[in-house]
C-alpha cells in the first residue's frame, strides 16, 4: 500500500470558463464569436456549473474527495473597467462556503486564461498598467478568499499565457504547437503575480503561488539536441518555476512529455499510445514536473494542480492516474514536499479551441439536460482519496 502524507489534498480541478457557461464579458467569448475563428465551437452553456456548482461540490464530496480547485472569473467580477459586481463576488464567496459545508478545501485560482474583454481591448498584458489592473482585481476579489481559503493560485500557466499572447489572439490555443512566448508579456505576468501576492498577504494564513505548465522536454540522442532542449525548456517552462522561489507553493501541471531534436520539438513517435488531445500517454509526467519545479524553485512546496487525460475510454483514465500517483508517491519518498493532487478535471469541459470533444472529466454530463454521471474513474479515484493511498499495480 502506498500511503500519502496526512492532510494530503485529494481533489479535482476546473476553470470557470471551461464549465460555468455564458461567460459573456470575457475575451474568450469574443474570440469564440469572431467570424473565421479557428475555435471549433463556442462554449455556450458549457456544463452550466455557474448554476450547478452546489451539486458539483456535493458530488465531489460524496465521491470521497477533500478538495476542489476552481477559478473565479475576472470578467464577471469586473465586467467593465473599474465597475465591480458585488453580486458576482457574493456568488464566488458562496462557492467557498459551499465547499466548507461539504468538508471540501477550496483552492481558488484568480485568473485561468480568460480576462475581461475590456482588459484585452485596452492593451492586454502589454498595457503599461496591466499589473496595476490585476492588483486592483485581486483587491476586488479579496472578500472571496478572506476567510477559510488556504491556497490561492494567482495566474494559471503564465507560460502558456505568454505564448498565447505571442499570437494574433487567444484562439491559437492548441497546446504544444504554440508560438514562441512573448517575453514582454512574461515580465508583465510576473509583475502581476507579485503585486497580486502582496494584496493577498493581507489575509493571515493564506498561501499564494502560481501554477506552471511543467511539460517535460527531453533531448533525443543527436548532436545539438541537449542544448536545444535546455534553451527551449527554459524559455517555455523552467523560468516560471524559478520565479516561484519565495512563493508559498508552486502548482505543477503536467500531462505528457515532448522530445526535442536539434531543430526543436518533435511530434509523438509513431506507434505510441496518444490521447484525445494527441498527447503521448505518459503517466510519469506529473512526477517529472514535480521534480523540476522543486529543484528550480529552490524547494518550494509543490501541489499538482492539474494532471489527467482526455479519453473516451475511462479504463485508460484509471490506468493513467494509477501510474501518475505511483510516480508521485516516489517523489514524496525522495523527500519532496507534495501538498496534494488535483486531477484535471472534475467534469468534462470546454477544452478551449478544441471545444467539447476532448473529455478530461471524472464526471460526464448530458449536453441537453446537464445531468451529471460520475464515471467509474470517479468512484475509483474517490476510493483512493478516502484510503489516502493505493496499492501499487505491479
Ligand atoms: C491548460 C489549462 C487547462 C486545460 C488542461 C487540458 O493547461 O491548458 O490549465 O485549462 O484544459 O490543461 O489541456
Amino acid at each position: 500500500m502506498l500511503t500519502f502524507p496526512d492532510g494530503f489534498l485529494w481533489g479535482a480541478a476546473t476553470a470557470a470558463h471551461q464549465i460555468e457557461g455564458n461567460n459573456v464579458n470575457s475575451n474568450w467569448w469574443v474570440h469564440e464569436h469572431t467570424p473565421r475563428t479557428t475555435i471549433v465551437e463556442p462554449s455556450g452553456d458549457a456544463a452550466d456549473s455557474y448554476h450547478r456548482f452546489r451539486d458539483d461540490i456535493r458530488l465531489l464530496a460524496e465521491l470521497g474527495l477533500n478538495s476542489y480547485r476552481f477559478s473565479i472569473e475576472w470578467a464577471r467580477i469586473e465586467p467593465e473597467r473599474g465597475v465591480v459586481s458585488k453580486a458576482q463576488v457574493a456568488h464566488y464567496r458562496r462557492m467557498v462556503e459551499t465547499c466548507h459545508e461539504f468538508g471540501i478545501e477550496p483552492i481558488v485560482t484568480l485568473m485561468h486564461f480568460t480576462v475581461p474583454r475590456w482588459f484585452e481591448r485596452d492593451g492586454f498584458w502589454r498595457a503599461p498598467d496591466a499589473a496595476d489592473l490585476f492588483a486592483r482585481y485581486t483587491e476586488l476579489a479579496l472578500p472571496v478568499v478572506a476567510e477559510g481559503v488556504e491556497y490561492v493560485c494567482t495566474i494559471n500557466e503564465p507560460n502558456i499565457a505568454a505564448m498565447l499572447a505571442g499570437g494574433e489572439d487567444a484562439s491559437n490555443l492548441v497546446a504544444y504547437g504554440l508560438p514562441n512566448p512573448d517575453l514582454e508579456v512574461a515580465d508583465a505576468l510576473l509583475a502581476s503575480h507579485r503585486r497580486s501576492r502582496e494584496v493577498l498577504s493581507q489575509v493571515a494564513g493564506l498561501k499564494s503561488g502560481w501554477t506552471v505548465a511543467t511539460q517535460a522536454f527531453k533531448a533525443v540522442d543527436e548532436p545539438g539536441a541537449a542544448e536545444k532542449t535546455r534553451e527551449y525548456g527554459y524559455v517555455r517552462d523552467d523560468w516560471y518555476s524559478e520565479m516561484a522561489a519565495g512563493d508559498d507553493f508552486v502548482g505543477v501541471q503536467a500531462y505528457t512529455q515532448t522530445f526535442v531534436g536539434p531543430e526543436g520539438p518533435r511530434p509523438v513517435a509513431e506507434g505510441l499510445e496518444t490521447t484525445l488531445t494527441g498527447w503521448e500517454f505518459h503517466p510519469p509526467a506529473a512526477a517529472e514536473g514535480i521534480r523540476s519545479a522543486w529543484e528550480l524553485s529552490g524547494h518550494v512546496p509543490v501541489m499538482v494542480t492539474e494532471n489527467g487525460i482526455a479519453t473516451a475510454d475511462d479504463t485508460r483514465r484509471i490506468a493513467y492516474t494509477q501510474g501518475a500517483l505511483e510516480h508521485i508517491h516516489d517523489t514524496i519518498d525522495e523527500g519532496i514536499e507534495v501538498l496534494g493532487y488535483q486531477h484535471w478535471s472534475a467534469l468534462d469541459n470546454y477544452e478551449w479551441a478544441s471545444g467539447f470533444r476532448p473529455t478530461f472529466g471524472l464526471i460526464g454530463w448530458d449536453r441537453d439536460t446537464f445531468e451529471r454521471t460520475p464515471k467509474p474513474s470517479a468512484r475509483w479515484y474517490g476510493g483512493v482519496a478516502r484510503a489516502n493511498g493505493l496499492e501499487r499495480s505491479s
